[in-house]
């Protein structure tokens, strides 16, 4: 049984998504999504459009998506490895090289962002759209 760990925002969640939990799941049998809860997101500098409870909902309904836990911190990834005692962690490439100390513990693996497609693009284009 080989577990895998993503993190995230998932906010407005879209193909680009959707593209890195199906890589995420396709390494192994297991994938489990730390979702950023609305307290991290204001330490990223990032607001979210849904609230936490809004976009872990949505992440429980995607096939690859086996368990979603809180990301409350940067911290906590360690002990989340060796919790759910993970094989590959996985982000995407815009975090290449960021979380390469995490091979001590298991796999990392980073994916190529899919070109084209961000939550900031869409609140964009909806911004354009209702003016
Ligand atoms: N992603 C992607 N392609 C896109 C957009 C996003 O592959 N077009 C990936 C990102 O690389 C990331 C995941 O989707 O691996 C979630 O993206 P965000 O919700 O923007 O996550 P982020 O704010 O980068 O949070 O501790 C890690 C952080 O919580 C990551």
């Amino acid at each position: 049984m080989k577990n895998i760990i993503t993190y995230g925002t998932f906010d407005l969640l879209h193909p680009g998504h959707i593209n890195i939990l199906k890589n995420a799941k396709d390494l192994g049998d297991y994938l489990i999504v730390g979702l950023s809860t609305d307290e991290f997101n204001d330490l990223k500098g990032k607001k979210s459009f849904y609230t936490f409870d809004q976009r872990r909902q949505i992440l429980e309904s995607i096939k690859y998506v086996d368990k979603v836990i809180p990301e409350c911190d940067w911290e906590q990834k360690i002990e989340d490895i060796i919790t759910y005692n993970i094989d590959t962690f996985v982000m995407g490439s815009d975090w290449v090289g960021k979380f390469d100390d995490l091979d001590k513990w298991c796999n990392v693996k980073y994916f190529n962002r899919t070109p084209g497609i961000s939550t900031t693009i869409i609140k964009k284009k909806i911004k354009d759209t209702v003016k």
